[in-house]
């Protein structure tokens, strides 16, 4: 028993070390998938930011760690079942403990732990901000809807769900995915992100860009983005924040940074003046 436990678990620690970061390196999907959810999907979203790449790294490696332990765990139980027992070996061993299995068993999982926890310390520290914004998003959660602020440009808008009557499937618009107004971002821009709330905790949350945080009541949390792919990216509130939870859905369009400029531009302009009445239109009117 103890040499080939030994074998194996020398062959679990090695592989855990060395083989499983370099799989994990390789196993982004490839091509694009949707950034909303579809039926019978499997894995996560495709990763459209540096930290949402690490994130799917690192969950790969993690699954990989969880099936090597269950399959090392199944071997185990199937040693004992059948070479173990009552037929196969009728009169046990007598002896108990064996200091060296007690501290390969011990010191084994202590290793699996920290092999997780420093990939893991470093995503949350790399997740948390950046030094180098170029810009700030400031996304405020209200029940039910979202409120955004664009502090550098001084923009600011509401964005409220799309109702089931409202959705237009020919323009590819998604059932409680799609909001009035989209927050629009440039591509490829260190984006610092605050988040607040006016009234409960809410959660603003896309997949893709592996962004996740908390809206707290009263208090500022701060994360950063930076998404190098255009496109339309969904989300949702990710906190349980009353009766219309599931009516704060969030859309993101990544565009160039030309578009981005227009799109200012065309927020802060005035809204044109009404028409005057021509002498025509009023008399039409009068009839
Ligand atoms: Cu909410």
């Amino acid at each position: 028993m103890s040499r080939l436990t030994l074998a194996i678990s020398a062959a679990v620690s090695s592989f855990l070390f060395f083989a499983l970061p370099t799989w994990a390196q390789q196993a982004a999907p490839n091509p694009p998938q949707p950034s909303f959810p579809v039926p019978w999907q499997m894995g996560l979203q495709h990763p459209v930011t540096p930290v949402a790449e690490q994130m799917y790294h690192f969950h790969t490696f993690l699954s990989w760690v969880c099936v090597v332990i269950s399959l090392f765990v199944l071997a185990l139980l199937l040693i004992v079942i059948f070479r173990y027992n009552e037929k196969a070996n009728p009169i046990p061993a007598k002896w108990s403990h064996n200091t060296l299995l007690e501290v390969i068993w011990t010191a084994i999982p202590v290793l699996v732990l920290v092999v997780i926890a420093v990939p893991s310390y470093r995503l949350l520290y790399y997740m948390d901000r950046t030094t180098e914004a170029e810009m700030t998003l400031k996304v405020i959660g209200n029940q039910w809807y979202w409120s955004y602020e664009y502090p550098d440009s001084e923009i600011s808008f509401d964005a409220l769900t799309l109702q089931p009557d409202e959705i237009d499937v020919a323009k590819g618009q998604h059932r409680m995915l799609e909001t009035d107004e989209h927050v629009v971002l440039p591509v490829d821009t260190n984006i610092r992100i605050l988040f607040t709330a006016t009234d409960v905790i809410h959660a603003w949350t896309i997949p893709a860009f592996g962004v996740k945080l908390d809206n707290m009541p009263g208090r500022t949390n701060e994360t950063w983005t930076r998404v190098t792919q255009l496109g339309r990216y969904y989300g949702q509130c990710s906190e349980l924040c009353g009766v219309d939870h599931s009516n704060m859905p969030i859309v993101v369009d990544i565009v160039s940074k030309d578009d981005y400029a227009k799109w200012v531009a065309t927020k802060k302009a005035p809204a044109a003046p009404a028409p005057a009445a021509s002498a025509d239109t009023v008399k039409l009117a009068n009839q």
